[in-house]
This record gives structure tokens, C-alpha cells and sequence, in this order.
């Protein structure tokens, strides 16, 4: 099995699952990647965790599956453009759980991610460039608006690897932990995402994704469309009513 698929309390991890290859992507391991994608729209999920087997989190497309093949790369990335579709339209947290070195079409999956945790064992390359291949799977679309547009350059021209410390201090991932206790810190933070205001969580997914290319004008007229509609969930109710009773409050996503 390329991808290990398991859910438990709201939560679906997803695996990639060829440690002896470093999680390499093989055209069966997109399918299944955009497969599970799929099932997470079950409303029992209410956050997704991305995150690789063994000692390596993702190094993009396996060479060896492409290496003297007469595929057209064009129609390859098919299968890659679908997987960053998913994650990206998927009304619910997708956190990514980078484990271990993350490169090429590996590291593009990361920044497709709603949030990047890292280990302190982890590393960062965009690789293309070393292969004289452009940057792909979204790399050229969420670069930038991470790191900036000269940073962005950098990083695709001369392909530094970064350790986990200067991923965060670019702002290419998000939190880092230490590496003993880095299974255990994603859990947490992925539950903590899975008991929230899911809907509220996802209206804020769509608000983002539409702010990469509107206007002012068009968000502050989305942000009164998705108040409305947050506005009117079960969560809502349940999260004033905490407020003025001082509690806790217990979300169920509805
Ligand atoms: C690998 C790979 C790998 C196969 C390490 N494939 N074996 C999509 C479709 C169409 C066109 C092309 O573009 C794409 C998207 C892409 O993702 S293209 C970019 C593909 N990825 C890369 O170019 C990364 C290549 N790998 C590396 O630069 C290094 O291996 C990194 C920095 C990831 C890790 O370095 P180390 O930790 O020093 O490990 P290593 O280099 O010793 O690798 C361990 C083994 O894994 C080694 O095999 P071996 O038999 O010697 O143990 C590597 O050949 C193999 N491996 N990446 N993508």
C-alpha cells in the first residue's frame, strides 16, 4: 500500500507510504493521495494530517518511474494538479507533517497545505532546478506568497537544503518541534483543529484561497457572505453561548 489512510477522532492521517524510496511519488501513489482526498470530505473528518513514513517526508516525482519513459510531463502533472486541487478545495484544515527531508514536487505538496509542521529533523530543497526542470505541483503559485518574490527566486535558482530552523525563519513552515516529540505534537494540534468550529474553518480556507486574486472590494463583500453563513451554524450559537456562560465550548462542526 503506498498510502496508509486512518481516521480517529476527526482526524485523517494520511501516510506515504514508500519509506525505501523516501516517499517518492509513483503515479499509484498520486491516485491514492487524491482518492483519500476524496473520502476526507466525509463529514465525520474534520482535519487532514499529510505525512511520510520513515526518515524522509516527500522528494517529489520517483526519477526512476519517468527516467527513458516517453511521457509527456504535461499530462503527468494531471495527476499532481489534481492532489493540490483537493487540498486546496477541501472545506476543512490540511495540515501537512513534514517528518523528514521534503523536496521537488514533495515540497509543493507541503506549501499546498493549510498549515506546515515541521520535525527538527526535517529539510527543505526545491530540487527542480538541479535537474534543470521548472517548478511545479503549485510550487511557482505558493512560494512566493510564503517567502516573497526574490526569496522565491533564490530558492528555485540555486536550491539551498534548509533545515527546519531556517524553513521557519522564512516562513516556509509554520511551527517546528523537536523531533522526539514531534508524532506526538501534530496529534495534538490536529485534534485541537478537529473539535474547532469546522465549518467557520473552512469558510476562512475559501476566504484565503479567493484573496490570492481579489480585490479588496471583493473580499470585504465575501467576508459579509461567509459571516452570514457562519453566522447561522450550530457552533456559532454554542460559541456565544460558552462566551457569556465563561466556558469551554464544545464544537461539532456544524
Ligand atoms: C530518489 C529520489 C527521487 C528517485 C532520492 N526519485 N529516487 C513531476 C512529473 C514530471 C516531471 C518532473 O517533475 C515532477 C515533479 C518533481 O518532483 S521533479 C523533482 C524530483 N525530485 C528531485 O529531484 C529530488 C532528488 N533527490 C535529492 O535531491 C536528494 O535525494 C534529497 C535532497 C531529496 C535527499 O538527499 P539525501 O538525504 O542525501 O539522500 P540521497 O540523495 O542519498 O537519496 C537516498 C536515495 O533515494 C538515493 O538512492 P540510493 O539507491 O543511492 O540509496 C537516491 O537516488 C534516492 N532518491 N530522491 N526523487
Amino acid at each position: 500500500m503506498t498510502l496508509l489512510q486512518r481516521c480517529e477522532e476527526g482526524v485523517m492521517m494520511l501516510t506515504l507510504n514508500r519509506p525505501e524510496a523516501l516517499n517518492a511519488l509513483t503515479t499509484q501513489l498520486l491516485l491514492d493521495l487524491a482518492k483519500a482526498l476524496e473520502e476526507a470530505r466525509d463529514p465525520t473528518v474534520r482535519t487532514v494530517v499529510i505525512t511520510g513514513a520513515g526518515r524522509a517526508f516527500c522528494v517529489g516525482q520517483d526519477l526512476g518511474e519517468i527516467q527513458g519513459k516517453e511521457i509527456s510531463y504535461k499530462n503527468h502533472l494531471q495527476h499532481y494538479a489534481l492532489v493540490v486541487e483537493r487540498i486546496r478545495e477541501l472545506d476543512k484544515p490540511v495540515l501537512t507533517a513534514v517528518n523528514g527531508v521534503a523536496a521537488g514536487a514533495g515540497l509543493s505538496l507541503a506549501l499546498a497545505a493549510d498549515l506546515r509542521l515541521a520535525s527538527s529533523a526535517s529539510s527543505f530543497t526545491t530540487a527542480f532546478s538541479r535537474i534543470a526542470l521548472v517548478p511545479d505541483t503549485g510550487m511557482s503559485y505558493f512560494l512566493p506568497r510564503l517567502v516573497g518574490w526574490s526569496k522565491a527566486f533564490d530558492l528555485i535558482a540555486f536550491s539551498p537544503r534548509l533545515s527546519a530552523d531556517e524553513a521557519l525563519q522564512l516562513g516556509l513552515v509554520d511551527r517546528v518541534f523537536a523531533g522526539e516529540t514531534f508524532q506526538e505534537e501534530v496529534l495534538t494540534l490536529a485534534r485541537q483543529l478537529a473539535q474547532g468550529p469546522t465549518k467557520a474553518l473552512g469558510l476562512l480556507k475559501q476566504a484565503l484561497n479567493k484573496s490570492a486574486t481579489a480585490t479588496l472590494k471583493e473580499m470585504l463583500e465575501c467576508e459579509a457572505d461567509f459571516q452570514e453563513i457562519a453566522g447561522r451554524s450550530r457552533d456559532h450559537a454554542e460559541g456565544m453561548r460558552a462566551f457569556l456562560e465563561k466556558r469551554t465550548p464544545t464544537f461539532t462542526g456544524e
